[in-house]
């Protein structure tokens, strides 16, 4: 399965379409749209989320609640477009004075304009906003439906938001899912989201943007996706690199990760037991995946946000027309989106995950990748 999307952030629509995908796969619009609507919250988000209120287009591929196994394409609407019809405009010439000029330092503006020969940082940011991630997230309701039908849920929540985080031995394996949707923050510790609420007030009022770390489960994996005989195949790098794609990402781990690196390999590796039924595995720091492949425990990844550039104290910036020293361009903006990020990235991991369940177990119809699923689980049973 691949997706593209298209979409600027105040054109007309988003889109995305969805290739390979299996036939049989029942959807429910109302998960996709609950995710959308997850996507768009969080406190610290700003005015944008205020105009939209996302929902998924059908436009193919899904009849009477099923894949057809054809090119599925959704789009998500901007309402906001309405207010931008002068500026976005498809047709005509580009009036005088709507061309931004100060591109914001950690934004693709700079790097964008000289990329591609524009004088206006616009050309750039429209396509560049994380609005786009929408398209993603209704892309990412396709293979979540995939892995919904295997027995996998794949969810989220934030660890920190600035300086502020939940107990470093926080285990993912007590997640209350209703816990981190009740949060504001998507946050599994109430107390630590009021604390995090604090330091997007204290930011807001400083003029600044706050980052922070979020986390992806993946529960009810089967081992052996993914493979240790191919650099392209191995799952671990095909994570990374579908989470580092959202914007504004900057680290990944799996499992322990960086603090791995800390420890011997006696404290860093999952010893081998096993009762009956199956292999059990007392710890979990390879948080599910050993050689590139998923070991049957739970998936955990930690992703590092950094905080949005776009900031109401701007940094310093040059004017691309005069060369002088401006303030960087305010855009209208979130002070933090970290718990909208852990949304895309469940997303962008359901999307990898989905096709290491094709790649394992063939990928036309959804009854033979579940009785290739079963053969195999039957195999493999002890
Ligand atoms: C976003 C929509 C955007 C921004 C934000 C993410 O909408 P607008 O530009 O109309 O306010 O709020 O994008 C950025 C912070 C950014 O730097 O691009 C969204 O829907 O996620």
């Amino acid at each position: 399965m691949r997706y593209v999307t298209a979409g600027e952030s105040h054109g007309r629509s988003l889109s995305a379409i969805v290739t390979g995908v299996p036939a049989g796969i029942p959807i429910r619009l109302e998960l996709m749209d609950a995710d959308l609507a997850r996507r768009q919250s969080g406190y610290g988000r700003g005015g944008r989320q205020r105009i939209e209120t996302d929902r998924v287009t059908v436009l193919s591929g899904i009849r009477f609640g099923e894949t057809l196994g054809t090119p599925v394409s959704l789009a998500v609407a901007n309402r906001d477009w309405d207010n931008w019809l002068d500026v976005m405009a498809v047709t005509g010439v580009k009036p005088e004075g709507i061309r931004q000029t100060a591109p914001r330092p950690g934004h693709a503006d700079l790097a964008g304009v000289l990329k591609i020969g524009s004088n206006d940082t616009r050309d750039i940011l429209e396509r560049a906003s994380a609005r786009e991630t929408a398209a993603r997230v209704a892309a990412g309701g396709i293979a979540k439906a995939l892995l919904r039908a295997l027995g996998v849920e794949v969810s989220s929540y934030v660890a920190s938001v600035g300086d502020v985080a939940i107990p470093a031995d926080f285990d993912s394996r007590t997640v209350d899912a209703d816990v981190v949707e009740a949060s504001e923050l998507r946050c599994p510790v109430p107390a630590v989201s009021e604390a995090m609420k604090a330091a997007i007030d204290a930011a807001r009022a400083d003029g600044e943007s706050l980052g922070g770390v979020f986390v992806v489960l993946a529960d009810g994996l089967v081992p052996g996706l993914g493979t240790y005989a191919e650099a392209c195949g191995r799952l671990d790098a095909r994570l990374a690199a579908a989470v580092v794609s959202i914007p504004a990402i900057k680290g990944f781990e799996i499992g322990d990760g960086f603090a791995a690196a800390r420890v011997p390999g006696s404290e860093a590796h999952d010893e081998i037991h096993y009762a009956v039924g199956g292999f059990t595995r007392p710890t979990n720091h390879a948080g599910g995946i050993e050689g590139g492949m998923t070991n049957g425990e739970q998936l955990v990844i930690r992703a590092a946000m950094k905080p949005i550039p776009t900031l109401m104290r701007p940094l310093a910036s040059v004017d691309l027309d005069t060369l002088e020293a401006v303030d960087a361009s305010r855009e209208r903006s979130d002070v933090c989106a970290v718990p909208a990020a852990a949304v895309v990235a469940e997303a962008e991991v359901a999307f990898v995950l989905a096709n290491a369940y094709l790649d394992k177990f063939g990928h036309d119809a959804l009854g033979d990748i579940i009785l290739a699923r079963d053969h195999y689980l039957a195999r493999i049973a002890r």
